[in-house]
């Protein structure tokens, strides 16, 4: 990360600067002191810690903005560093105007993306899953996401880790006790110790464990993906479903060539719905490119839905219904030789979740409900064990579990302490990992590239 060492005073908007609002808040974030900046406010007296103070902001004579400023002063602040919040007015280009005199100003650069709160992590203000909670609060698509995000951010997921860490020890020692006090607390007690350390250890796991569920469903944006053969009528079904006439919609085969993706909210959970480019054995390579996308975001997708036109089907379609599609719809109901055309096709697809005949034309709330309802079960399926959604604990809870099988197998059937201890540091790694005990550059890279500028 380009700003891991340094500590110069840093400036950015924290609201939404790309859309006019009534307010913006800005941070100056790691200045030394604080009379550096009553030039620039008409207010005279003292400024306290955590008082706001409604003062001008000027250049020299010239008023730029009516504000409101609260000095938070470090160690007591979000990051732990002094930090100077301004609450001026939102039009967007008063904040670059604001910024930009900041910078000009004083000693202020303009913060990396996340900078803010990688500094609150290394002044111990937050621990690497607060961060992460943070993270996942601040961008959840779900009121299951926001609740995990504030669960981690308040330390309710580290406590588990902490807990199951305390285990980890206990049993480590047991082990220990069986190699270095093994004549003074004899060996059925010790074997009693290890036994029971391991198996209090194992149950804690198994609980968290049991919340972690395959990568491919991303739980935190979640996609309804549209698929088929061209003109099944995907862009048709993405138009009637968005209530616009976002993608075209044409006779052409092939009008869709590269995916389209908008905002759909069902039951406070918002998705992505993708509209695809129609599979084909393309020759034209933007075509085939847009194919080879819609094909990833098949395999990605939370909800699949297949589209099928019974009277234009083409060879590509044996390899479409070898696939898991959560909902698969016949269109062109309307058409003649419907039914005969559907007939001889509809037994190669198996049927996964609803299925069914429509005329895309015509009118279809009653397919736009079914839908909505099928994608909700599945959503409230997916999050009732209340799994864990973030990428890099369900990655290190699974290495855990793997490493955790190999070393209950060498504890049963092989008895050389030192391969055992062997065993267990390398469960240690990635425990400290899950606590964010260890976080090597990578992990902190991987996290800060989420965030943007002012967090
Ligand atoms: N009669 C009838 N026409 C339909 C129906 N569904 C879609 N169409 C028409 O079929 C044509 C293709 O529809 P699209 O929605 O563009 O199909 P698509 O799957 O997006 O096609 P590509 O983008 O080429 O992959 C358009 O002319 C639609 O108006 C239907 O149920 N009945
Ligand atoms: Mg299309």
């Amino acid at each position: 990360m380009k700003f891991l060492y340094s500590d110069e005073p840093i400036i950015a908007c924290s609201t939404c600067n790309h859309a006019n609002a009534a307010l913006a808040v800005l941070r100056i974030s790691g200045f030394k002191d604080l009379a550096a900046f009553s030039p620039f406010f008409t207010h005279s007296g003292p400024i306290e810690p955590r008082r706001v103070y409604y003062t001008k902001l000027r250049s020299g004579d010239e008023i730029l903005d009516d504000i409101c400023l609260t000095y938070f002063e470090g160690p007591k602040s979000y990051n732990g560093e002094n930090i100077l919040e301004l609450s001026i007015h939102g039009n967007t280009l008063n904040t670059e105007r604001i910024l930009k005199f900041f910078i000009s100003k004083t000693n202020c650069r303009l913060a990396a993306p996340g900078e803010f709160t990688y500094r609150a992590l290394k002044n111990k203000k937050l621990t690497l899953s607060q961060v992460e909670g943070l993270d996942l609060f601040l961008n959840a698509n779900s009121g299951y996401a926001l609740d995990q995000g504030l669960s981690l951010l308040s330390g309710n997921l580290q406590e588990t880790y902490t807990e199951l860490y305390d285990l980890f020890l206990k049993h480590k020692s047991a082990l220990e006790l069986s190699i270095d006090f093994i004549d003074d607390v004899g060996e059925e007690t010790a074997k009693g110790y290890f036994d029971a350390s391991l198996a209090d250890f194992k149950k804690k796991f198994e609980s968290l464990h049991r919340r972690v569920i395959p990568m491919e469903h991303n739980l935190i944006q979640p996609e309804i993906v549209l698929a088929g053969l061209p003109n099944s009528g995907k862009s048709s079904l993405f138009n009637h479903l968005l209530q616009e006439e976002r993608a075209i919609v044409s006779a052409v085969a092939g009008t869709t060539r590269d995916y389209l993706s908008e905002s759909v909210v069902i039951d406070e959970v918002k998705y992505k719905l993708i509209d695809t480019a129609g599979i084909r054995e393309a020759t034209d390579l933007i075509e085939a490119e847009g194919i080879k996308r819609t094909k990833k975001k098949m395999q990605h997708s939370f909800f699949s839905v297949l589209l099928i036109n019974p009277l234009q089907m083409r060879e590509e379609f044996s390899a479409l219904a070898k696939l898991h599609f959560d909902a698969v719809y016949f269109t062109h109901k309307d058409m003649p030789g419907f039914a005969a055309a559907q007939q001889k096709v509809i037994a190669d697809f198996p049927q996964f979740g609803p299925m069914g005949a429509v005329n895309l034309l015509a009118e279809i709330s009653s397919l736009e409900k079914e839908l909505f309802q099928c994608v909700n079960k599945k959503y409230l399926q997916a999050t009732q064990n209340k799994p864990i959604l973030l990428d890099r604990h369900k990655l290190l809870i699974s290495q855990v579990s793997v490493q955790l099988e190999s070393y209950i197998k060498l504890s049963t059937y092989e008895s050389d302490v030192a391969i055992l201890s062997h065993e267990l540091n390398i469960l240690a790694t990635c425990l400290s990992e899950l606590l964010g005990i260890v976080s090597p550059d990578q992990i902190l890279n991987s996290i800060f590239s989420n965030f943007c500028i002012g967090k």
